[in-house]
């Protein structure tokens, strides 16, 4: 595990875990961020939240400053357009950086990940780096995904687990705490997914720095209100970059293989 920064050790916020971030990217989510953020609230007052908006058409960001105006604990990063999931996340990963807090949640804005879990994993931080709310470890459970949604998510961390050698159920996934020493950790500069890649990538870099990753169950639910921003491009990516990523690990593997292991790293 990677070691606890003086930061963390500071009191306030979660016990065991420090102040808290919960980032919720969002685009387009104007009938689900006013419910979102009251809903984190209720379930885990002592965390602040960061909605990280790519300047949504449809006025999410005009709402979540109204919810700003009105909460301390609330804050809006306004990003220039749509530039992906991944982006957002870093972006907010930076806010959260600057400011010192002790770890970061990602959380999806539709409801799909539902705040009323958060406590369970804000408690599997106290003794983890990375905490993986999954969808697809005993315990959890999958509620009105469309059949082809599911298959998707079966067969990506199939896929990913096997290519890449990680022991992670839902490797996918998007609801997570990162300690911030983890992400201290992790050479964010050289992270490169735009789209929901990105926590595969993100999940990568973890285990291979050798960060304790924890799965805790979690209840998902299709989103009722809005539109998913899924698209064939997004699971092109992720099909692209887990596929090179795996060759690259091969190629290192032989590499390490015909020096006989004399470096030793795998990194
Ligand atoms: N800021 C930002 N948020 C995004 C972007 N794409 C998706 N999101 C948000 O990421 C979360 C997950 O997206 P969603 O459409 O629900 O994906 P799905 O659950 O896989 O169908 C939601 O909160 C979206 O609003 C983006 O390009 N920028
Ligand atoms: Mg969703």
């Amino acid at each position: 595990m990677v070691e606890a920064t003086d930061t963390t050790r500071r009191t306030g916020g979660v016990a065991g875990v420090g102040r808290v971030l919960v980032v919720i990217p969002t685009y387009n989510e104007a009938d689900n961020v006013s419910d979102i953020v009251a809903r984190v609230r209720r379930a885990a007052p002592e965390v602040e939240i960061l909605v990280a908006d790519d300047n949504s058409p449809d006025g999410t960001g005009v709402i979540a400053d109204a919810l700003a105006g009105t909460d301390p604990r609330v804050h809006v990063l306004h990003r220039e357009g749509k530039q992906g999931l991944g982006a957002a996340y870093l972006a907010g990963f930076g806010w959260a950086r600057e400011r010192g807090f002790d770890a970061v949640v990602e959380m999806d804005a539709d409801g799909s990940h539902a705040p009323e879990d958060l406590p369970a994993l804000l408690d599997a931080a106290r003794r983890a780096d990375v905490v993986i709310g999954s969808r697809w470890t005993s315990g959890a459970r999958v509620v009105n995904w469309p059949l082809r949604r599911l298959a998707l998510s079966r067969c990506g961390n199939l896929y990913a687990r096997l290519a890449l050698g990680m022991p992670v159920s839902d490797a996918t996934g998007g609801y997570r705490v990162y300690r911030s020493s983890a992400l201290d950790a992790i050479d964010l500069e050289s992270v490169c997914s735009q789209g929901y890649s990105f926590q595969v990538e993100l999940s990568r870099l973890a285990h291979r720095a050798g960060m304790r990753i924890v799965e805790v169950p979690i209840t998902f639910a299709e989103r009722e209100r809005g539109d998913s921003k899924m698209s064939p491009l997004i699971v092109a990516e992720a099909l692209w970059r887990i596929t090179t990523w795996a060759v690259q690990d091969r190629r290192r593997a032989i590499g390490r293989g015909r020096r006989g292991g004399a470096d030793g790293q795998d990194r």
